[in-house]
């Protein structure tokens, strides 16, 4: 059995953890915790006292918060996808903080209000409000991307993962991402990788 376990339906954030175990390579179990009782469960409690998902067991070593899971995952079994030098591992941070704390909330009510929710629900107000709310980071990720074609430079790294699975929902929804060029071509590089592409399948099948 793997030692590696993964608690988190693919419809959730667990979505990119399985991505990142996929792109490392490394054997995984998934198990389908779900976000509501599932996640709430004295046994879940004990591993994540949030009670969310995803979460991870390694070898008996509990870690929670998605963005730390693929850090984690990247640097103990992905080879080439966590970066070896100081400055190089300090962005792949700067990056991963950049898309959970810049982007990912508006992004999420932006493709819910926009795309997701029952028609009846959405409130294109809401949309509009977080789109411009990420105006300026998308406009940063752009300029960067306009630098190399991956954010740590030529190769695709954690730090590109991190930042593309908090795009992925409006991407998947065909959002026009036509004013930020280089954003939108990396999106497609990243999100068609062969190890998105497996994490997608666990998704989209859903
Ligand atoms: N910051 C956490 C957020 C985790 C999170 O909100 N997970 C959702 C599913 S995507 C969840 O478990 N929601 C249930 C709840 O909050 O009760 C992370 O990135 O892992």
């Amino acid at each position: 059995m793997a030692k590696l376990k993964i608690y988190g339906i693919a419809r959730s954030r667990a979505f990119r953890t399985l991505w990142a175990a996929q792109e490392a390579g490394v054997a995984y179990e998934h198990i389908q915790t779900s976000f509501n009782e599932d996640s709430k469960r004295p046994e879940f409690l004990r591993i994540n006292p949030m009670g969310q998902v995803p979460a991870i067991e390694d070898d008996g070593f509990a870690l929670s918060e998605s963005m730390a899971l693929n850090l984690y995952i990247a640097k103990k079994y992905g080879k080439g996808l966590y970066p070896s030098d100081l400055k190089d591992e300090a962005k792949t941070w700067q990056w991963s903080f950049f898309a959970a704390t810049s982007l990912e909330r508006s992004m999420g009510l932006f493709v819910a209000n926009r795309y997701t929710l029952a028609p009846e629900k959405r409130n294109e107000a809401v949309a509009q409000e977080n789109l411009e709310a990420v105006k300026r980071p998308l406009s940063v990720l752009d300029a960067q991307l306009g630098k190399a074609p991956y954010l740590l430079g030529q190769a695709f790294t954690v730090a590109d993962l991190n930042v593309a699975t908090v795009l992925y929902g409006a991407w998947f929804n065909k959002h026009d991402f036509s004013a930020i060029p280089k954003v939108a071509a990396w999106l497609d590089r990243c999100l068609t990788r062969p190890a998105a592409q497996g994490a997608r399948r666990l998704r989209e099948a859903a």
